[in-house]
């Protein structure tokens, strides 16, 4: 059996949990990701029939059953995953019964899976239901895009469309747009609805006056997307509040799309 702190998914989960921490988004506690695994991925490093503990989800994940994922444990601190992974991470496999997961590895204080596991589950099962390849699902509080909550409606076409307007590469990166939530109670089976509702429309979802979760099919794409939509927030805040002389054309947008061969949401754009 290979040592488990070498595994890639292990190392990829250290070095984003380091790197968004570094760029501030994830204060405390804030922030969580979870990775969905294949089983040969996982066997490779871990004994899967060795359960250490059994953790009610407090949901039903039942199209979820038997699979694997890597996920960041609740109350721990993204600052320090990379020097502790195995106190702040843990792998789980969802119970045939869907309402149960089966910790394989981690969580090595007693500890368990984000508060906000029913968002992630619930996001994954809409995620795979429109991308079979979907894996990654991360929440985080970026500084701007948060900012921008404050200043800017909470409305799905004039949000996306802000964003798309202030640097050329967003509508390539997020075609689809990005789905608003407004505030709601977090960590709750309803808040995890609402998100995967949005899910099966959008990568990306703002819960207002709280953070985002983005979703893709690998670690850097659902990076990419968040830290694409945090650059856009930037610049908005760094010029909401000035006069503007210019600004890229609903027109242009459209061919930005064009030209990169993605569909975007033209329902988005005043052509
Ligand atoms: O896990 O970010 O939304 C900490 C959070 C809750
Ligand atoms: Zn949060």
């Amino acid at each position: 059996m290979k040592n488990i702190l070498n595994a890639p998914f292990v190392r990829e989960m250290c070095e984003t949990t380091a790197n968004m921490y570094r760029l501030g988004w994830d204060e405390r506690n804030g922030g969580n990701i979870s990775y969905l695994l294949d089983e040969g991925e996982v066997a490779a490093y871990l004994d899967v029939r060795k359960v250490l503990r059994e953790i009610p989800t407090g949901f039903d994940a039942k199209p979820l059953a038997g699979k694997y994922f890597i996920v960041t444990g609740t109350g721990k601190y993204f600052k320090n995953v990379e020097k502790d992974p195995e106190t702040n991470l843990g792998v789980i496999r969802i119970k045939e019964d869907g309402t149960t997961a089966q910790l394989l590895w981690g969580y090595r204080d007693g500890g368990r899976f984000t508060s906000e596991l029913p968002a992630h589950l619930m996001s994954h099962m809409a995620r795979l239901s429109v991308d079979p390849e979907n894996r990654v699902v991360m929440h985080t509080h970026p500084t701007h895009t948060l900012a921008m909550n404050y200043v800017h409606e909470l409305d799905e076409k004039k949000f996306t469309h802000t964003l798309w307007e202030m640097c050329t590469e967003c509508i390539v990166v997020f075609p689809d747009g990005i789905g608003v939530l407004p505030w709601m109670l977090c960590g709750t089976n309803a808040i995890g609805e609402a998100t995967a509702e949005k899910m099966k429309e959008f990568r990306l979802v703002v819960w207002g006056m709280h953070g985002i979760y983005g979703a893709g099919r690998t670690m850097d794409e659902t990076f990419g997307l968040i830290e694409t939509v945090e650059k856009a927030a930037q610049i908005y805040m760094l010029t909401a509040h000035l006069p503007r002389k210019n600004t890229i054309r609903d027109g242009e947008m459209k061919s930005l799309a064009d030209l990169f061969g993605v569909k975007c949401r033209e329902d988005f754009l005043d052509l």
